[in-house]
């Protein structure tokens, strides 16, 4: 098992994950990928929670949408850290999903990120894998530079914007 475990509920969650799994992928984080439902498949979910860690797994993604549980049910069933990205659902636009996800109660925490951003989430996990590993740190401090520096760029087109309205 890699470090990096990335679940989803469904194989209709994969597209909202692409973004994450490229930022994986430049960080070169390799990581498991599986679809694990809490509601089709719960033995699965059972016996990857329960064997993840012995695995060799040190952090778990976990995508839903609706009513939520696989995030919280795989955190219950291990002590790695899950973090939990919640799915636009068609009807209620992924707050069913953000609300499930989020709102665990006390002694089983999913680190939450904001609707479909599976860029975040990968983000925390580079984060956290990089407090062990000096070379991923630097890839993040690099990172974090150039993403400093695109603010640059963004002012210098905005103030080429704010002359050409001006004349
Ligand atoms: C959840 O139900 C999945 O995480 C997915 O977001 C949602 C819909 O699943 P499908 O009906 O597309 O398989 O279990």
């Amino acid at each position: 098992m890699k470090k990096v475990a990335v679940l989803m509920g469904s194989e209709s969650d994969l597209n909202c994950l692409q973004e994450g799994l490229k930022l994986l992928s430049d960080f070169k984080v390799a990581f498991h990928l599986e679809v694990v439902s809490a509601h089709r498949t719960p033995e699965r979910l059972f016996e990857f929670s329960k064997t993840a860690s012995a695995q060799g797994c040190q952090l778990i993604l976990a995508a839903a949408g609706g009513s939520a549980h696989l995030p919280g049910m795989v955190a219950a069933l291990t002590e790695l850290p899950v973090i939990g990205i919640p799915v636009e659902s068609k009807k209620l636009k992924g707050l069913d999903s953000l609300l499930s996800i989020v709102q665990m109660p006390k002694g089983v925490p999913v680190a939450t990120v904001a609707i479909e951003n599976s860029f975040n989430a990968a983000l925390l996990a580079v984060q956290i894998l990089a407090l062990q590993d000096k070379k991923l740190h630097r890839k993040l401090r690099s990172f974090r530079k150039r993403q400093t520096a695109s603010v640059k760029k963004m002012n210098q087109a905005v103030r080429a914007f704010s002359r050409a309205k001006k004349k």
